[in-house]
């Protein structure tokens, strides 16, 4: 099978489950797991801040984070496209009180300013929830994995900055957007407050997320994720992957981005798909089908039985993802799959 899915189907590498299975480790809810620390001192030194806490999953990292920067009753600013507000559970909403209040997404993944710089100046009335966080997302899954510019992250973090409130980026994928922005995840990091980044997507480990910010804002995350059953015991043996993964992964991803521009070149090729344009693209491509629900599903099914998966992005688009694993021989294998299930579904 060609799993194009998403880049969290990829599997450990040999040299992580080396790493795993000789991982030193303690009780991490005690901070004695000698792997979890090291891996969190990386982290925080990737991404430029004082300290770092190691997660299950990426949702845990933005909620913690979200909690441990929101009191009940306030408002986080995100995009009305942001994975935390669309694919989260509501969890900051429904666990902790925050009133998430969405901003429009631009297609490149930036937020609309404008509406952000409207709902900041709504002056401090007993009527409005008061404000507590405004949160962006790098790259930005929603937005076709389009990678969002230093320039659009400045101008929200300083619009957050201008009213004292504290800025989060989910960069669940921020080494895809730090390599096609040719930038760093530092200097990604370094309008923000906290980032989280996510280790089991592009990166190839079996789980982990990492949130990253001040030793005092981690000392609250710490305690958030203690709530919300997050506290791992000998977590070392997962952390040790993600040290491999930070120290081995993370170039590679220009490759899964060389093959999401052929595949967005191919399919565009084809008749009847057609790819959204992302100006910044990094590892996904996202396509519309012609014809409705059904004629998506037959093309679907057609893709599945040439060996090929993609996932559903509404009733008549899809969702292509490269990683670690898929070759450009596999591309080129899709894009043939591509061709023949779409004339078989909806072409002519
Ligand atoms: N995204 C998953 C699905 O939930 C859609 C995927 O396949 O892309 N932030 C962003 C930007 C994400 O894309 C994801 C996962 C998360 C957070 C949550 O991470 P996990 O799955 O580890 O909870």
């Amino acid at each position: 099978m060609i799993d194009l899915r998403s880049d969290t189907v990829t599997l450990p590498t040999a040299a992580m489950r080396e790493a795993m299975a000789r991982a030193e480790v303690g009780d991490d809810v005690y901070g004695e797991d000698p792997t979890v620390n090291r891996l969190q001192r990386m982290a925080a030194d990737i991404v430029g801040k004082e300290a770092a806490l190691f997660v299950p999953s990426g949702t845990m990292a933005n909620l913690a984070a979200m909690l441990a920067h929101c009191g009940r009753g306030a408002k986080a600013f995100l995009g009305d496209q942001a994975h935390t507000y669309v694919y989260e559970a509501g969890g900051a909403a429904a666990l902790g009180g925050v009133v998430m209040t969405p901003i429009r997404n631009l297609p490149g993944g930036e937020l609309d300013l404008d509406q952000l710089r409207e709902e900041l100046e709504r002056p401090p009335d007993a009527h409005f929830a008061p404000p507590g966080l405004v949160a962006l997302e790098n790259t930005h899954n929603l937005c076709a994995g389009a990678a969002v510019e230093n320039s659009h992250l400045a101008a929200a973090a300083e619009l957050a900055r201008s009213r004292r409130l504290p800025a989060h980026l989910d960069g669940a994928r921020i080494f895809n957007a730090a390599i096609a922005l040719e930038s760093s995840a530092r200097e990604l990091a370094a309008h923000f407050d906290t980032v989280s980044f996510c280790l089991s997507k592009g990166l190839g480990c079996p789980v982990g997320s990492l949130i990253c910010g001040s030793r005092e804002f981690i000392a609250k995350a710490h305690r958030m994720r203690k709530m919300l059953g997050g506290g791992m015991r000998q977590a070392g043996i997962i952390a040790a992957a993600g040290i491999v993964a930070l120290e081995t992964m993370v170039d590679r991803l220009a490759d899964d981005h060389r093959n999401a521009r052929a595949l967005a070149e191919g399919l565009g090729l084809i008749a009847g798909i057609n790819v959204r344009p992302v100006k910044r693209r990094t590892n996904m491509v996202v396509f519309d089908v012609d014809g409705g629900a059904g004629e998506a599903a037959k093309f679907a099914a057609a893709l599945k039985e040439r060996g090929v998966l993609v996932g559903a992005r509404g009733p008549a688009a899809f969702r292509a993802v490269t990683h670690h694993g898929i070759e450009r021989a596999d591309i080129d294998r899709a894009v043939v799959a591509a061709a023949e299930a779409a004339a078989e579904s909806f072409a002519g």
